[in-house]
């Protein structure tokens, strides 16, 4: 009889159990790797433009340049590495192999090498140096190896796919972790090709095989993330100013996708209702060009152009990959450093002191009015918490009260983008004398957005979320005043 009691107390908890909501807002259909937001929260990263271009003052090698040309006079990998850090940079990629095939390691399957330059008399081996440096400096490794390539007799039949693959084999196993590969869009034209001195043409869909590439990139090397046009994990932003879309989804469907041959339009906003989850990247010299002319030492971006590339990429939930090309002794630029030092303290100087921090949020509704979807997980500096709201909520209002008026003109929102990216459209309301008025309308937020509005002065503030693909989560509201610097003096 007492068993019965027993049983009929369990069933009902467990119906009871059964009426109550889980707990974890349910994810969107597409939602990113750990691995690729690992990826994404790396946000600053570095580019690496270094080959015999260097020497010869080119941007792209036709494929005849002579092994001796590259010769630099004061190398110092540990100087690139120890910049990159200093500015915050997570990550390296160098040129392994620019279009010209020069190979900056001693590769077994070409002459076409540092091994035959007077470079530590044909001794070195700059990708090892590289990877080295980066591990020293605790940034992560990566490696460009151009897909074209104008110097290889082979390029354009199946025995350069041959000598391509087995290129990408030394890289990957003879290195340690390499964090990503970077695929260059650029391929077939005219060049050197072993002498021919000829165009060669190939098929974009069908030469280089990438599925067979991808998959052995991924054999070697399990946590590499691949970046094309394409992905399968990080894609070009389809244009080299270092600028994202305004709207920019990180879903993108990849049956719309070519390497080399992308809409740059499509890669440059994402889509809301893309297949897959590839993180944006977006690459930009600092100077007009990938690779450095002693012609353009007085043409560096300024730090303000770089913040504003910052607040285009970063800000645009995208990654910044912004190139240090080093010149001809082998050491970044003065001026690149000077330039690049002064725009990371004018970005940790606007970014420095959170005015939301500690303040009062609410909302017009949040999940189940349970703590973990309250609105005050937005200002607690945790990523992993967040505000939710119960189902079908629009608009989703999110308050801001500050205990005193304060003056800000930069709004940073994230999204747990671990369920997914959501928001669609969205306003910022501050209260003025007379109530509120509307001073931003935007659409996308996804991993990380800094708006830069106009500077206000108010105790409140308010983000109204007016479309969505799902629930409104919302993990985190920063508020800050920029620093004057970001204007040119
Ligand atoms: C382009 C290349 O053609 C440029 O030389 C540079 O490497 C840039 C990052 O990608 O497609």
């Amino acid at each position: 009889m007492k068993t019965k009691k027993f049983a009929a107390i369990l069933y009902l908890l467990f119906l009871d159990c059964q009426s109550i909501p889980p707990l974890e807002l349910a994810p969107n259909n597409v939602v990113p790797s750990q691995k690729l937001i690992t990826y994404q929260e790396m946000e600053l990263i570095g580019f690496i433009h270094f080959t015999v271009n260097t020497f010869t003052d080119k941007e792209w090698g036709y494929g005849d340049e002579s092994p001796d040309i590259f010769n630099p006079s004061a190398m110092d990998v540990e100087q690139w590495a120890k910049t990159a850090k200093a500015a915050g940079m997570k990550q390296l990629i160098l040129t392994a192999k620019h279009h010209d095939g020069f190979c900056l390691w001693p590769s077994q399957y070409t002459e076409h090498s540092v091994k035959n330059s007077p470079y530590k008399n044909g001794k070195g081996d700059v990708v090892g140096e590289f990877v080295a440096a980066c591990r020293k400096y605790g940034l992560k490794a990566g490696l460009y190896l151009s897909p074209w390539d104008r110097n290889h007799k082979d390029y354009g039949t199946q025995a350069y796919i041959t000598y391509y693959k087995n290129q990408l084999e030394e890289l990957l196993t003879q290195y340690g972790e390499i964090n990503e590969i970077w695929f260059d869009g650029a391929n077939g034209g005219d060049g050197y090709y072993g002498g021919a001195n000829e165009i060669r043409k190939i098929d974009r869909d069908t030469y280089y095989g990438w599925k067979d590439i991808i998959t052995l990139v991924k054999n070697l090397q399990p946590n590499i993330k691949i970046f094309s046009d394409a992905g399968p994990d990080v894609h070009w932003i389809g244009n080299e100013k270092g600028f994202a879309g305004s709207t920019f989804w990180s879903t993108i469907n990849p049956k719309s996708l070519t390497i080399g041959a992308s809409k740059t339009n499509y890669l440059n906003t994402g889509d809301p209702e893309g297949s897959q989850w590839i993180v944006g990247q977006c690459d930009v010299s600092i100077r007009p060009g990938w690779f450095y002319h002693t012609n353009q030492d007085s043409l560096v971006k300024s730090p303000q152009q770089l913040a504003d590339i910052y607040y285009k990429s970063v800000g645009r939930n995208a990654l910044l990959l912004l190139n240090l090309p080093p010149d001809k002794r082998g050491l970044i630029h003065e001026n690149d450093v000077k330039a690049l030092t002064d725009f990371k303290s004018i970005i940790n100087e606007s970014l420095a002191s959170d005015l939301a921090k500690g303040q009062k949020a609410s909302a017009n509704n949040y999940r189940l009015n349970h703590s973990k979807f309250d609105p005050k997980n937005t200002l607690d500096g945790d990523p992993t918490t967040y505000w939710a709201t119960d189902d079908n909520i629009f608009p989703a209002n999110l308050e801001i009260e500050l205990n005193q008026g304060r003056t800000f003109d930069r709004i940073l929102i994230q999204e747990p983008i671990r369920l997914g990216q959501r928001i669609s459209e969205f306003e910022v309301d501050v209260m003025g004398d007379t109530g509120w008025n509307t001073i931003f309308k935007g659409t996308t937020i996804g991993y990380k957005r800094i708006l830069r509005i106009p500077t206000v002065n108010t105790k409140k503030i308010r983000l109204k979320f007016t479309q969505a693909n799902n629930i409104v989560a919302i993990s985190n509201l920063e508020l800050y005043k920029s620093s004057p610097r970001e204007v040119s003096q």
